[in-house]
């Protein structure tokens, strides 16, 4: 067991008038929102490679933290995990989310890492057992380890190829053993440095049947998840293959897996890649491939992937507007893939920082109800593309280019430009959040 925590209660919701730092204002699990319970809306995970894994480094320096589990040992990974599960039970968290590298040292061979994997797969499978908090999803690391500098599928190297389905089928059956409802692959590595290297084309082809065979090899053993894909357009690649929602969904197609596959959606990299975190969210459910959330924020100066916990609630409450809007999460949760910052040395930072950012998701989920509720916005919308319901536009759509063109003269158009009514909209949602 782990004192870690000392002397830091289990979080309650006290509703937002509260003096108690360690009490929720805003995130009341049981609180009914649009016919679902709060904790079902929001569907939070923690990330144990922030939370429990990461030891404070930026480019410019190394190790900050201190924690008694860091080590290689089996027995370090198993006190990190005790203190995962004491944070999942005071923060009151139904899931959480690992990459291989997070939960188990790395061995000697393939061998040795997969027994320390197996190992811990047991360890966590006790834990689960004993704690309400399960998995949300697993993931291989496939990016952090040398071998995986120049890619994981994608990489020049054949061996690395098939080193890499070891790694994810390995991966795909611990995810699979401690009932998790996802997994995802990440492709940091999957992009390129410089083109002047690269076969674009030869790496494409070998990213798209690696995914169809992640895809059979989760029909073989019965895996009900969803796989899911999360885009980000670089870092730490200069330029990756899973640029955003659209070029994600472009290669699904290619490779037909766009009924099989779904994303998992970053609020960070949706910014880096230079569109809204609503955007790629919208997009994603329009298509039919919403999965999951990554929730953090960057930091408007520095451009790069800082991944902060969220804090501004009127900026998330368009996205959990659009979450709202597609019918909410099937299999897929809010992920907090969120670090404290690297001076945030104590255990209640590391407790607060995540009951800030479960805060500030309530508060933003409560807007976007009471939006949705409102109804106003809808109709709006609604209103605006009214024109389409007539027999003679939907009948454009069925005829040819000339029979729509015809219309102009036969009924004497002349389009009359309408408000799009922008600055009202906006000051309707700023009633709410
Ligand atoms: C990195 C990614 C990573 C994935 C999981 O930017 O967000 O943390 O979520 O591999
Ligand atoms: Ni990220
Ligand atoms: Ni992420």
């Amino acid at each position: 067991m782990t004192d870690f925590f000392a002397g830091i209660p289990a979080l309650r919701y006290q509703g937002p008038d509260t003096e108690n730092e360690f009490a929720f204002r805003h995130y009341n699990p049981d609180e009914v929102l649009l016919g679902r319970r709060m904790e079902d809306h929001l569907r939070f995970a923690v990330a144990w490679w922030h939370s429990l894994a990461w030891p404070g480094g930026d480019p410019f320096g190394g190790q900050t933290f201190q924690r008694p589990w860091f080590g290689d040992s089996l027995d370090h990974a198993r006190l990190k995990a005790d203190v995962g599960f004491a944070l999942f039970d005071i923060l009151g968290v139904p899931f959480y989310c690992f990459h291989d590298a997070d939960i188990r040292p790395e061995g000697a061979s393939f061998a040795e890492t997969k027994a320390n994997l197996d190992a811990m797969v047991d360890y966590l499978a006790e834990k689960q057992a004993r704690h309400r908090t399960k998995l949300l999803w697993g993931t291989a690391n496939l990016f952090s380890h040398r071998r995986w500098m120049a890619g994981a599928a994608t990489n020049p190297d054949p061996d690395v190829y098939a080193y890499a389905a070891a790694t994810v089928k390995a991966n795909m059956d611990a995810t699979h053993r401690l009932g998790g409802q996802n997994y995802v692959l990440w492709g940091g590595r999957e992009g390129y440095e410089t083109l002047l290297n690269t076969d674009l084309r030869a790496e494409r082809q070998h990213a798209g049947r690696f995914l169809q065979q992640v895809v059979d090899y989760k029909h073989r053993i019965g895996f009900q998840g969803t796989i899911l894909i999360e885009p980000k357009p670089q870092e730490p690649s200069k330029h990756q293959y899973d640029y955003d929602v659209a070029t994600v969904y472009g290669f699904l197609l290619e490779f037909g897996l766009e009924r099989e596959v779904k994303v998992n959606i970053e609020q960070g990299h949706a910014i880096l890649a230079g569109h809204s975190f609503e955007h790629e969210i919208a997009l994603a459910a329009s298509l039919g491939i919403f999965g999951s959330i990554d929730m953090n924020r960057n930091d408007y100066q520095s451009g790069w992937d800082t991944d902060q916990f969220p804090n501004n609630h009127a900026e998330m409450a368009l996205a959990f507007y659009e979450i709202l809007r597609a019918g909410g999460y099937a299999t897929g949760g809010t992920n907090f893939d969120a670090k404290i910052r690297r001076q945030s040395l104590d255990p209640a930072d590391l407790v607060l920082a995540h009951a800030g950012a479960m805060d500030t998701c309530a508060r933003a989920l409560k807007s976007a109800a009471a939006m949705l509720q409102d109804g106003r916005l809808e109709a709006l919308r609604a209103e605006r593309y009214a024109g389409w319901q007539t027999p003679a536009a939907q009948a454009m759509l069925a005829g040819g280019l000339e029979d729509a063109a015809a219309r102009v003269t036969a009924e004497g158009i002349e389009p009359e430009p309408r408000s799009g009514r922008q600055e009202r909209l906006e000051n309707l949602v700023n009633r709410y959040v």
